[in-house]
This record gives structure tokens, sequence and C-alpha cells, in this order.
């Protein structure tokens, strides 16, 4: 299929296509007005990798890492930041297909759910909540944490932390996601880099059990040479595109 040329998802349904799986990263939601993390002004410039988002970094200086997701916690919850086009757009999706559309998302915002996406597995974690080590629990909060918290499930104090998973940690629900990448028709990836891994390995994956695979982002990745096809562009303008 040529690379410009825009299939859009009834296109594709009327071959073969049915279960849909879509990974998301922090690209989605930039024109929602979070920020990426290795564009320009991106999160990464403000802060290193290793300080904020491992957890030798938490182990070091918990209070900064505290305050690094307190932040973002912050950002996600005022009144200005809502589902863009793109977001929407997949909604519809899932509106439309229902169960055969499932969104995997590297993002730890909430903002598919917000525009209505029910089938959503945050690899990531969320920063909606926090982890209590002991129990492995995930604890819905939306006020800032630090360490004096004290956790409600074993009332230990100096325990909870956020709920996201850093560099040199598992991921979360990987026996789901690559069970619905083994079963997937379409893999459509849109808003991400593809720096980060296992999430970058996804299309190899999808390919290998003959997923037809779409890069959907705003300048080629690290692994836009996998994809069969590639549309490059604003996620609000290009993802509606597609789905429609
Ligand atoms: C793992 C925390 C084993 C959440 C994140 C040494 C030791 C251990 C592991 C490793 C190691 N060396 C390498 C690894 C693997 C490592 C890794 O991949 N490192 C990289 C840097 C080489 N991975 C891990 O450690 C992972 N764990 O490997 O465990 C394992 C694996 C499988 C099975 C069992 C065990 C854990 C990775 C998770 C790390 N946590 N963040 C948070 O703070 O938010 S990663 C971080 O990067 C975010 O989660 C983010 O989602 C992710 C990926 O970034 P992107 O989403 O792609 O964002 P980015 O800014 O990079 O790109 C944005 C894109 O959007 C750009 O392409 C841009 O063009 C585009 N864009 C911008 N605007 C728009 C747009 N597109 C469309 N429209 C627009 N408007």
């Amino acid at each position: 299929m040529p690379a410009n040329k825009i299939s859009t998802i009834a296109s594709l349904k009327n071959k073969k296509a049915l279960k849909i799986v879509v990974l998301t990263g922090a690209g989605i939601s930039a024109e929602s007005g979070i920020k990426t993390f290795r564009d320009n002004n991106g999160l990464w410039e403000n802060h290193s990798v290793e300080e904020v988002a491992t957890p030798e970094g938490f182990a070091a200086n918990p209070g900064l890492v505290y305050r690094f997701y307190n932040e973002r916690r912050q950002q996600l919850l005022s009144p200005s930041i809502k589902p863009n086009e793109a977001h929407n757009a997949l909604a519809k999706l899932e509106q439309g297909l229902g169960n055969n559309v499932v969104v995997v998302t590297q993002n730890v915002d909430n903002l598919h759910e917000r525009a209505g996406n029910k089938n959503v597995i945050h690899m990531h974690g969320e920063l909606l909540s926090v982890k209590c080590p002991q129990s492995n629990k995930s604890i819905y909060t939306e006020s800032n944490t630090d360490a004096t918290m004290l956790c409600e499930c074993c009332k230990t104090p100096n325990s909870l932390r956020p709920d996201i998973v850093w560099f040199g940690e598992v991921p979360y629900h990987m026996d789901r996601i690559e069970q619905h990448l083994y079963q997937a028709d379409i893999f459509v990836s849109i808003g991400t880099s593809g720096n980060v891994y296992p999430a970058a390995g996804f299309v190899s994956f999808a390919n290998s059990c003959g997923a037809h695979t779409v890069e959907l982002n705003l300048e080629p990745s690290e692994t836009e040479s996998q994809f069969e096809e590639k549309i490059h562009g604003p996620a609000s303008v290009i993802v509606p595109q597609f789905v429609e």
C-alpha cells in the first residue's frame, strides 16, 4: 500500500480486520497540553531519567520523585487538560467495534478513559494512583503524595510510591498485551517515538503474527521502517481520518 495513502479503518475492515490493537504514547496527549518526553521542552529536558524514573532514583531522592509526579498529577487534573480529537476518535472506534478494540497505552494520564474508551491497558502505570509495595495494591488518588503518607492497606508509613513502571521494572499486564497482539488483525501505533521497550517491540511481534501494522505519528519513529503503513502528521488530524 503506498506509504502516503491514508487507509481508513473502513477500508481495512472491508478486507478482513476485526481485532484492532492500538498502542499510544505521549504524542497522542501532546495536543491536550501534556508534555511528551523527548521532544523539545519535553519532560526529560528538565529531569534526568535516572533521577525521576528509576527505582534507584526514587531510593536516592524520594522527595524529588514525589514532586515530579505530583506536578504532573496536578497538571492532569487542571480544567485546561482535556482529551483531544485523537482520543475522541479512538473512543468512537471502540463504540463502533466494542471489545474488538483495545488501547494499550504507555501514557499515565487518563485521557483515553475521559474520552470514553473502556478497554484501556496502562502498561506503564497511572498518575492518578499510588502503589503499596507491601500488598502491590494500586490506590486511586488525586492528591499530592509524599513519604509521610500512611498506607491504608497495611498501615505502613513511608511505603506508598507513585504507581508508575520505572526503567528496569517489568511493565504491567504484559501477558494480556501479548495475547491481544497475537490476535490482532490491525496494530496501530500512535504518538510514540519507539524508543522504549518492550512497547517499541510490539510492531515486530504484530508483524510476525500477520497483523496489518500502521504508524500514526508526527514524524517517523525509531521503528518506522517496521510498519507496513505510515501516516505522519498531528494526531488530532490523522487519527480521526484513519478511524472514519
Ligand atoms: C523492562 C515512566 C524488562 C512513566 C517510562 C537496562 C536495564 C533494564 C532495562 C533496560 C535497559 N536498557 C534498556 C532497557 C529497556 C528499557 C528501555 O527501553 N530503555 C530505553 C530508553 C532504551 N525499558 C524498561 O526498562 C522497561 N522495562 O524492559 O523490563 C521486561 C521487559 C518485558 C517483559 C518483562 C520484563 C520499562 C519501561 C518503562 C519506563 N517508564 N516512564 C512516566 O513517567 O510517564 S517510559 C516513558 O517513555 C513513558 O512511559 C513514555 O510513554 C515512554 C515512551 O515515550 P513516548 O511515549 O514514545 O514519548 P516520546 O516523548 O519519546 O515520543 C513522543 C512521540 O510523539 C514522538 O515520536 C513525537 O514525534 C510524537 N508526537 C509529538 N507530538 C505529536 C506526536 N505525534 C502525533 N501528534 C502530535 N501532536
